[in-house]
């Protein structure tokens, strides 16, 4: 092959010369500079990129606070607005014409809003937040479709300096008034229903139960965006309709200029214990790495058309949909639907009919489609002209080498390079992934740190490990798109990020790493503490644990995962009842209704795919659930460790057979 580097292994795929010719960052030189110019001087490094890539009301004069680390502040007394960043400026410089965004609805229908229109709604929306009295810095929760109104929603709390927490549709109602409770959130936007492979499904009534639970009293109202029509019920005093509230405001509103250490929002994750967390980021700091990372990692440029298929109820919809491709003036897909409906071609039709450039989606998706592709000729990508593409993506899990080959051949034609992006809710932002110009790939390999990101992977003792040898992955410099706290809860922050036997320094993702011996390209491992990765989803074990022993008949629960060929992995519950343990149809009938008890708690999304039931857990001596003996034991593998430390061994074989 011509774009052959010769100091490239021949395993790897090589940067194909056409693609790095035209890259912001076109060469291995190129990127080793950019890291040398971070390791020299870390801040200078941030604060140039700051000053090129934002545009602030007031300049900071200190670039990294470390004062009260962990609990970093960065750029903390410049002046700035992300809206203002993403639209005003854009419209400034002569894009208000622009298609921003081309809206393609479930059913197909496309809608396009340039720039200027969407600096108008924004500015309607956030003219009516005002006049609900929200201020700055009070919360609201955006309870919403994949939709422009939820991009808009969250930009209008942007420009009014309201810190937003969105929460994903497919969450339950007691999951949704949990959030609203943590973030003393004073107003909820939401939808009528959303629309979602042909269905509507309920939000607003789902809001109604949330509210009347009880614990959201610091509510005031309630906006609904009209999506289907659909019968609901509006609460004289309480709720108001997104479409009357915006025909009666101005379509002009003076940004609120806020320090960039001001929380832009706050999203919900899971950890490894009990209750979900309010991941807290900044303004300034997130948005520079937002704009950044589409930049470079997406080689974004004006005329490309980028499709990030995430949903905004997640940080991948938040940081390469609301605000990365809008900071950089770009055009983007945002899609209502799902990827298999009306049929699993979906995704290849609109490539084809929007000429989408850049595209960015989940391994998860890739398999599926995948295998949709392999029975049915008539959804296979080959049916499609896919030729507008010049880059692919993905995030979320490790994604398998067989899917990335397919993934490159089928979707790329075999001359996309894929960027294989490594980052988390808490991080942001890409933390370690190719620059699509300047790193040979290596299927399975999210490669290397983006520059001025100081990643490593260390022992226990905190001392980096040699290449070719696992071990815990770290950030040993703050980065500004980094967590600034969780929301409520300092000390849960620091013990989850900076605990003490790292030596309280470095920043621990909560994934295993390794490294390959030849060069140094980072594979993640995958997560080292009780956090599940379900179709790109993050799931606490304990929180599933908890929805389950929440119902009436469960005395306890023990949850683990398993490898699943599609969705990475599984949830697979055991399950001991207060009554005798049910086998036959009773032990059918009884998971399907702990089932569906869990998504009432949780969501859909958390429903354990098997549940065994037995009269005990397998545990020791001195009382512990032995996990790890169930993991081997969800896996459908023989036990083979010594079992003897265990207080009722037995137990092992009937789990394995209650399948
Ligand atoms: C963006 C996002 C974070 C967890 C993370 C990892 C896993 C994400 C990759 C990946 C292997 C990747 N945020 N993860 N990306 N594992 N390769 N490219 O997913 O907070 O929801 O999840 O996801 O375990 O810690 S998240």
């Amino acid at each position: 092959m011509s774009g052959q580097n010769v100091n490239t292994p021949p395993s790897l795929y090589p940067v194909p010369e056409a693609f790095a010719a035209q890259a912001y960052i076109g060469s291995r030189q190129a990127y080793d500079q950019l890291c040398a110019e971070a390791q020299k001087d870390h801040e200078s490094y941030w604060a140039r990129l700051a000053r090129e890539f934002l545009s602030w009301k007031q300049p900071f004069t200190k670039v990294l606070d470390s004062s009260n680390a962990p609990f970093y502040k960065w750029f903390d007394d410049g002046l700035i607005n992300a809206s203002y960043n993403c639209l005003d400026r854009n419209v400034e410089a002569g894009l208000g014409d622009k298609v921003a965004i081309i809206f393609e609805a479930d059913d197909g229908k496309v809608t396009r809003y340039t720039y200027k229109e969407l600096l108008e709604k924004v500015s309607r929306l956030a003219n009516a937040l005002k006049a609900q009295g929200v201020k700055k810095g009070d919360r609201v929760v955006l309870y919403l479709p994949m939709s422009v109104e939820g991009v808009v929603a969250m930009q209008a709390c942007a420009r009014i300096g309201a810190t937003h927490s969105v929460v994903f549709g497919g969450f339950s109602a007691q999951s949704l008034r949990d959030r609203i409770e943590d973030a003393g959130a004073v107003l909820v936007i939401t939808a009528d229903e959303q629309l979602r492979g042909g269905k509507a499904l309920p939000l607003k009534a789902i809001v109604d139960e949330a509210l009347a639970m009880g614990g959201c009293e610091s509510i005031r109202q309630v906006i609904v965006f009209q999506r289907t029509g659909g019968n609901i019920q509006m609460q004289a005093g309480r709720d108001v309709w997104l479409h009357d509230v915006l025909a009666q405001q101005s379509a002009e509103c003076p940004p609120e200029f806020v320090s960039a250490e001001h929380p832009l929002f706050l999203l919900y994750t899971s950890g490894s214990t009990g209750k979900p967390k309010g991941v807290q980021h900044s303004t300034g700091g997130y948005l520079l790495h937002a704009a950044l990372t589409t930049k470079w990692t997406f080689d974004l440029k004006p005329d490309d058309v980028f499709w990030c298929t995430a949903d905004i109820g997640w940080v991948t919809g938040h940081t390469y949909v609301a605000y990365g491709p809008l900071a950089l003036g770009g055009t983007q897909i945002v899609f209502e639907g799902v990827p298999t409906y009306p049929d699993a071609s979906r995704f290849w039709r609109m490539i084809e009919s929007h000429q989408v450039t850049i595209f960015y989606t989940a391994p998860t998706a890739i398999r599926a489609l995948i295998k949709a592709a392999e029975t049915n000729e008539a959804v296979h990508p080959r049916k499609f002209n896919l030729t507008s593409l010049r880059l692919l993506g993905t995030v979320g899990e490790p994604i398998n080498p067989a899917a990335w080959e397919w993934y490159h051949r089928e979707i790329g034609g075999g001359r996309c390079p894929i960027v294989d992006t490594f980052w988390q809710t808490e991080t942001g932002g890409h933390m370690i992934t190719p620059l699509p110009g300047a790193h040979a790939l290596k299927p399975g390999s999210c490669t290397l740190p983006f520059p001025g990101i100081d990643a490593a992977v260390v022992d226990e003792a905190g001392k980096e490990v040699p290449w070719g040898q696992g071990g815990v992955l770290v950030v040993r410099k703050p980065w500004p798109s980094m967590i600034r706290t969780i929301w409520g809860d300092p000390e849960r922050f620091k013990k989850s990020y900076y605990p003490a036997d790292f030596g309280g320094q470095y920043y621990l993702a909560g994934d295993g790493a390794i490294r390959d011996a030849e060069t140094g390209y980072f594979t993640i491992t995958g997560r080292i503490d009780d956090v599940l990765n379900v179709s790109g989803h993050r799931m606490g074990t304990m929180e599933i644990e908890s929805a389950l022993v929440s119902h009436p008949l469960v005395a306890e629960a023990a949850v683990v995962g398993r490898p699943d060929d599609l969705t990475g992995e599984a949830i697979c519950a055991f399950v001991v009842l207060k009554r005798p343990r049910p086998t036959g149809d009773e032990a059918k009938q009884l998971a399907n209704e702990l089932r569906n008890h869990v998504a009432q708690e949780i969501g859909p999304i958390a429903k354990p795919k098997d549940i065994r039931f037995g009269d005990n857990l397998p545990k020791t001596r001195s009382g512990k659930i032995m996990r790890r003996l169930l993991r081997v034991i969800a896996k459908g593998e023989d036990v083979t460790q010594d079992t003897s430390t265990l207080e009722n061994p037995a137990i092992l074989d009937q789990l394995a057979q209650s399948n």
